[in-house]
């Protein structure tokens, strides 16, 4: 190490120092400790600048396209200013930060080399990208003075090649000049913490500008301050549009999305003064609770008997901060009686997605009080049960039923497993009732087991279960369990994973380990990528390439990491419910294997009930969303 590099050590760990003993980056720079003019690297400017955002975690796999970060975060973590969790896989690593934002609020950084590592960073990104979260990605990036390629870079004779690639995906920024660094800051604030739908921010880091040497860099560029939220929507006339075209309906249903997370006591109210039922989005489900009369739960083509019939037979839709993706939304064909809509949202694409709409474009939640106070003003829309919520509590009730009867026979003889193993609905029924008793917070994966798992639960508040529809991406609960490591407010979490998910991340054993995760993963294991073999034999009569013949111990494979505790799940409820038991009382990682039935008996699942715009279901589909023309 060079003396050179010796007093830069120095000078990053007296300024940690300084800034952790005056209690913060802002105290630090009030009081002097932290002097306004500073010397420094761009790297640590960075650092610097993150902390005044607020992010003070890394999840990082580190390579030669991130040393300088990486030397930046190791002082500033010896002065316990921030902390560095290195992890195994850049996807795990970004579904940790994303899950983190989600459940907690709290904002975290991906930290990856060039190349590879940033790609994969990428591909996960989808998760926040999707899902509305603010996530930073610091990722290496080729060198700004070209002098020829570099290893990893992508390889063609062309600038900025990652800029663009990732500027597909969210909102990105190179670093390719020292000064831009608070303009780079502050693209980086305004996406992260969006006020209503935040994103992943790709910061590209030229592997030559990260060890640049600043003199006199003036601290109060870094930005500061988070973005201001959106007011109500404008009141131009289109209240008053809206509020009587509620009132006249006889059937309204109301579109509940992810961006109506904050405005459940809205809706609620909302429902009341206009007799509505509201199918709410996995997203947010407990936005309204599981047994409020007027909440009919999910609906699309995995929707609910009652969410379905809701859609089905509504003629006004009300649609609050959704973006009426396919699964939700019969690929457009879920509303074919509506004859108009009434749409809140931000987003200016998303409030005029659907024909014959009043768009209302504004917070939802403010958006909402100002609506239902003209609504109050109005005579009562309605005395007693109506109809249109009579006939919806009738189809409610027939789904309790449906749902009752698979709970009652909760083992089904399977082949591949040889005797009776559980089914998804029984597994997942019991598991998320136990996680609801204790407190326990559920993350799905993707496939069977997330649609069977929003058609299940039974959420009586907002922060139960968080199921990533929006990417669907499997790997994605088994990794956020790293999350309950990070927060601030520990708390368990109970990831609820296909034996085709967990193997697609399988890090979380080490990582979770490493970094003292409290929670269980439950691997349903149907020796197959059950969800996409049920849409072949659906739509062709055939499977094909979903699974393959390799027995896998995954007790041993737990077992093979110590700290993770293996339990055996066993074949039937009880068995399950002790396994659960245990894995609650051991404060680390455990693993509960648990096989469960594969197979046509209709028991065995809780069934697809909508429209989808997929393989050959497309011509249909797509024939019947021109005929409605919504
Ligand atoms: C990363 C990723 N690759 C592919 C898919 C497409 N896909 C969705 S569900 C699924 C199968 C899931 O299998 P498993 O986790 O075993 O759950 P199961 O359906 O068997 O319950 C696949 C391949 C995806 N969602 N994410
Ligand atoms: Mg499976």
């Amino acid at each position: 190490m060079t003396s050179h590099q010796e007093t830069l050590t120095m000078q990053r760990l007296a300024r940690a120092r300084a800034i952790v003993e005056a209690g913060g980056f802002e105290q630090a720079l009030a009081a002097g400790a932290l002097p306004r003019l500073i010397d420094a690297t761009l790297s640590e400017l960075l650092v610097l600048g993150l902390l005044r955002q607020g992010v003070r975690k890394f999840v990082c796999v580190l390579g030669h396209g991130s040393t300088e970060v990486g030397e930046v975060l190791r002082v500033y973590q010896e002065a316990d200013l921030v902390r560095a969790y290195p992890v195994r896989n850049e996807i795990a690593a970004s579904h940790a930060a994303a899950a983190l934002r989600w459940v907690t609020g709290e904002k975290a950084a991906v930290v990856t080399s060039i190349g590879p590592g940033a790609v994969q960073a990428m591909a996960a990104a989808l998760v926040p990208a999707s899902d509305g979260l603010g996530v930073w990605y610091l990722l290496g990036d080729e060198t700004c003075e070209d002098e020829g390629p570099n290893m990893q870079q992508i390889p063609k004779h062309e600038q900025n090649l990652f800029l663009r690639l990732f500027s597909t995906l969210g909102e990105a920024y190179t670093l390719h000049a020292p000064g831009a660094l608070n303009t780079a800051l502050r693209r980086g604030l305004t996406t992260v913490d969006h006020p209503h739908r935040g994103g992943p921010f790709f910061l590209l880091l030229p592997l030559n500008t990260q060890p640049a040497y600043l003199t006199g860099f003036n601290l109060d560029e870094l930005p500061a301050g988070a973005p201001p939220a959106l007011p109500a929507a404008l009141d131009d006339g289109a209240y008053d549009q809206a509020a009587d075209a509620m009132l006249a309906a006889e059937r309204v249903v109301v579109r509940v999305g992810g961006g109506a997370r904050q405005a459940g006591a809205e809706i609620a109210e909302l429902l009341e003064l206009i007799d509505g039922v509201a199918v709410t989005s996995p997203l947010v489900s407990g936005v309204i609770p599981y047994d409020h009369p007027r909440n009919m739960l999910v609906a699309g083509s995995k929707g609910s008997l009652c969410g379905n019939f809701a859609t089905e037979e509504a003629d006004l839709l009300v649609a609050v901060g959704t973006r009426s993706v396919c699964q939700s939304d019969s690929s457009r064909t879920a509303f074919p009686r509506v004859k108009r809509v009434i749409h809140l949202n931000t987003d200016l694409h998303d409030v005029l997605h659907y024909n014959k709409t009043i768009p209302l474009l504004g917070d939802a939640a403010a958006t909402l009080r100002a609506l239902n106070a003209k609504l109050r003003e109005q005579p009562r829309k309605v005395s007693g049960e109506s109809p249109w919520l009579a006939a919806c509590r009738e189809q409610k009730r027939k789904w309790e039923a449906f749902k009752a009867e698979r709970y009652r026979r909760p083992t089904l003889p399977d082949a591949t497993w040889g005797g009776e193993v559980l089914t998804q609905p029984a597994a997942i029924k019991i598991a998320t009732d136990w996680a609801r008793a204790h407190d326990a917070v559920s993350f799905f994966d993707a496939g069977d087991v997330q649609a069977n798992g929003f058609q299940i639960v039974e959420d009586d508040r907002l922060g139960r279960t968080f199921t990533e529809t929006g990417a669907s991406y499997m790997g994605f609960a088994v990794s956020a369990l790293l999350a309950t490591a990070l927060a601030e407010q520990p708390f368990y979490g109970l990831a609820l994973t296909g034996d085709g998910s967990f193997t697609m991340n399988p890090q979380i054993l080490i990582d979770g380990v490493e970094h003292g995760a409290r929670g269980c993963i439950l691997l349903l294991d149907n020796r197959r990528m059950a969800a996409i073999a049920a849409l072949q034999k659906a739509q062709y009569g055939r499977e094909y390439a979903t699974n393959d013949h390799v027995a896998v111990d995954y007790l041993a494979w737990a077992r093979a990491i110590k700290g993770v505790l293996a339990l055996d799940g066993g074949r039937s409820p009880d068995s399950l419910r002790a396994a659960l038991e245990q894995a609650g009382k051991h404060d680390g990682l455990s693993l509960i294997h648990a096989p469960v039935y594969y197979g046509d008996d209709p028991l065995g699942g809780l069934g697809a009930f909508g429209r989808w715009n997929v393989g050959n279901w497309v011509e249909s589909t797509q024939a019947l969303r021109h005929k409605i023309g919504l």
